[in-house]
Order: C-alpha cells, then structure tokens, then sequence
C-alpha cells in the first residue's frame, strides 16, 4: 500500500506552526490502529476479538496499521532468543489469517523508533493517578513479584501507538477499552496543553465486535481466554492447534447439566453460551439461525463436535499459510522491513509536531 499525504496532511498550516501537522480532514479515509503482544501462544479468542476483524476492515476502505508490540511484551520478563522468535512467528500468524502487507501496514513496534519517543512525550502530560487505576495494571501487577515502572506506563506506550497514526478506530476485544479510553483522555490533554496552533491528536474510538469480544476459558466460562493461561490445560484453543488438538479441548469444554443449547446471559449456563458465541463469530450466522442449527443436536456431544468442526474449517487454511510463511524467514523479515519503512513515514511527522509542539527545537527534514 502506498503511504503517502493524500487525505492526511490536507489542513492548512498556520504560519506559526512549521511542521507539518496531520490533523483530522473530515474527508480523509479512516485509518485503524492495533496490535497484539508477541508473548504466549496466540488463541482463538485473540482471533475472535481482534485479528478476524482486522482482516475484515481491509474491506472497509480505512488506511490500516497492524503492529507487533513487541516493546509493550518486555514489561514483564521475557526469555529473550523466546521473544525474537515470537514476534517473528505473530508476524506470520498475522500474514496468514489474512492481513494483506499490500494493503495494509504490518510492522514490528520496535523497528519504529517514534513510539518509545513519544511515549516519553505522552509520559510528561499523563497524571499517575490515571496508570494507577488502569484494571489490567492491578492484575497483571498483583501476579508479579517485582513490578516494573514500564508495566505502569504500558497504557502510555498504547496511546503513543495509535496517536502516531492519528487512527480513528481501534479495533480490540473488551479488555482493551479501558486502555483506548486513556487513550482518549490523554490526546485531549495534550490538545489542551499544547492547543496554540490547533488541534495535535485525532480522539480514537474503541472497535468492539458485537460478537465474540469476549471470548471465555473452556476449562472456566467466568475467566477470559487468555494467553498468560493458555499453557493451562483445556483452557484456550491455540490458533495453530491441529484438529485433532481444537476436537480435543472441545470435547473437554465445561458445560452445565440443564442440557439447553440457548444463548443465555445466566452465570450458571456460561460454558454452552461461550460455545455458543464461538460458533456464531466464526460462522457469522445470527442468534436465531445458531439455536436452530442446534435445534436436532443430542445433547452437548453434538454441541461440542459442531463448534469444534467449524473452527477447524475456519483455522485449517491459517495453519498451513502459517507453515508456509515461516519457511521462509528471509521474505518475512523483507516485509516486516517494508512495513516499518511505511509505518515511519506517517509516525515520524506526527513526532516531529508533537516535539515543535511541546517546545523542542526541531530541526533538519
Ligand atoms: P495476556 O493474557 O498476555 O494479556 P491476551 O490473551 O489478553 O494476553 P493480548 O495480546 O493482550 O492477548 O490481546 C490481543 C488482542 O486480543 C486484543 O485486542 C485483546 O482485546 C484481544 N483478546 C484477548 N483475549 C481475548 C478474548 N478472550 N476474547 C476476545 N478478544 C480477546
Ligand atoms: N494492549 C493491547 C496491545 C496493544 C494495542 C496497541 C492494541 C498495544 N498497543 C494499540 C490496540 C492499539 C493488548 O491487546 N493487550
């Protein structure tokens, strides 16, 4: 895909202001931010609430950049030579799940410099007290015996993440909405702080699919599906599982004994609703159109089997382009080169403005 100013840069400058500025034009095309952490083994509910609709906006006509936060994964310890080959293997996941590096951004977080500068930038107008409240913070810090400042400032890196892009829309699961909500909060302080020549950020919104955001444990329907668990057995379906894997955590699923195949928001019924809602994300079927698919099943056996059919129909095809792609390392890296080449054209100038801004003398082009 071609980055260049068209739809981006069309604002007038005032004279007062030299750096080019990317504030919103009304007219320009939307553009989306996201990205997944390159820890743990990515999962079915990551795919649900995040990656299937990444490659369903690429038909939407917004400007998309998918990103590796890899530099988001590093604030809890990571096994290094274990990280490099995770966010190699993510890239690959990404590529065949279907993100198209011709139409959209795909990039490492790392190779683009401007993300860690401008969340040292964004650090400067963010109160503590906004990252001490943050829900995910509080967990992720009580399981840790030694918290680092950078988990604390992870939301802050977040927002340097989409505010570079001036993205419109950020397309995640539920968890996530705290985290573009701060988001939010931060661009307009900035604006605030820094408002002489106008405007600095674009305010994202939050993308949550209707469906499937929250997509829960199959061995605990009250905890999310997560990656930090998923080496818990029975707990996720892994994205590169084979089918005889995907059949397997199925048929272990926890159900309840009402034997009701209905969709339902009871705590109790939690398990059969999750199997539920994994079936109609991947299918795209409607409430009325799943209940009567199962209107004739006996029994959750039949339950179990079907939901696990369809989601070996649906990640058969994304495991073998997976296979493909990290055969060939050499043309992995050479897209990820390209991606990170593109995604600096747009977040450099966004930098650059943030520091004239913020009073930093800038010089050079
Ligand atoms: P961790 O357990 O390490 O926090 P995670 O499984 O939550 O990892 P992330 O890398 O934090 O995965 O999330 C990547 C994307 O997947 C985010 O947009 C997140 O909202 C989404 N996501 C994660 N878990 C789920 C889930 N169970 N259901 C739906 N979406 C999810
Ligand atoms: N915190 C996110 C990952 C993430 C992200 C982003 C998502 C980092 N930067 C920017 C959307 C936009 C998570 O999924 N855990």
């Amino acid at each position: 895909m071609e980055i260049d100013n068209e739809g981006l840069a069309s604002v007038a400058q005032p004279a007062s202001d030299p750096i080019a500025a990317t504030e919103a034009d009304l007219n320009r095309p939307k553009r989306a931010f996201s990205g997944m952490q390159p820890t743990g083994e990515p999962h079915l509910g990551n795919y649900i609430g995040a990656v299937k609709r990444w490659v369903q906006m690429q038909d939407s006509g917004s400007i998309n950049f998918f990103c590796i936060v890899d530099l988001h994964s590093v604030t809890i310890h990571q096994d290094p030579d274990e990280l490099r080959k995770r966010t190699r293997s993510l890239a690959a996941v990404y590529l065949a799940s279907g993100i198209d590096p011709d139409r959209s951004t795909l990039f490492i977080q790392s190779h683009v410099s401007a993300h860690a500068e401008a969340c040292w930038l964004l650090n400067c107008v963010t109160p503590l007290g906004w990252l001490q409240k943050m829900t995910q913070f509080k967990d992720k810090s009580a399981k840790q015996e030694s918290v680092s400042t950078g988990l604390l400032d992870y939301p802050v890196l977040q927002a340097a993440d989409i505010l570079l892009y001036d993205a419109d829309q950020v397309p995640v699961g539920e968890d996530q909405k705290q985290h573009v909500e701060l988001t939010r909060n931060i661009a307009e302080r900035f604006n605030r702080l820094y408002g002489q020549d106008g405007p600095t950020f674009v305010i994202p919104e939050p993308v949550i699919p209707t469906v499937g955001a929250r997509i829960m444990g199959l061995d605990d329907p009250t905890s999310k599906m997560s990656k930090s668990a998923s080496s818990v057995r029975g707990h996720a379906v892994g994205l590169l599982d084979d089918p005889a894997e995907i059949e397997r955590s199925f048929k272990r699923a926890v159900t309840d004994s009402s034997g009701e195949i209905r969709f339902s928001d009871n705590p109790e019924r939690a398990g059969v609703n999750n199997l539920l809602t994994i079936y109609r994300a991947i299918t795209g079927r409607t409430t009325e159109q799943v209940e009567s698919d199962f209107a004739s099943a006996r029994g959750y056996g039949d339950l179990k089997l079907k939901v696990a059919e369809a989601v070996i129909a649906e990640l058969t095809p994304v495991r073998e382009r997976y296979q493909q792609f990290m055969q060939d390392p050499a043309e992995l890296d050479r897209l990820l080169a390209r991606g990170a080449e593109q995604a600096r054209a747009v977040a450099m100038p966004k930098l650059r403005q943030m520091m004239h801004r913020m009073g930093m003398v800038v010089v050079g082009g």
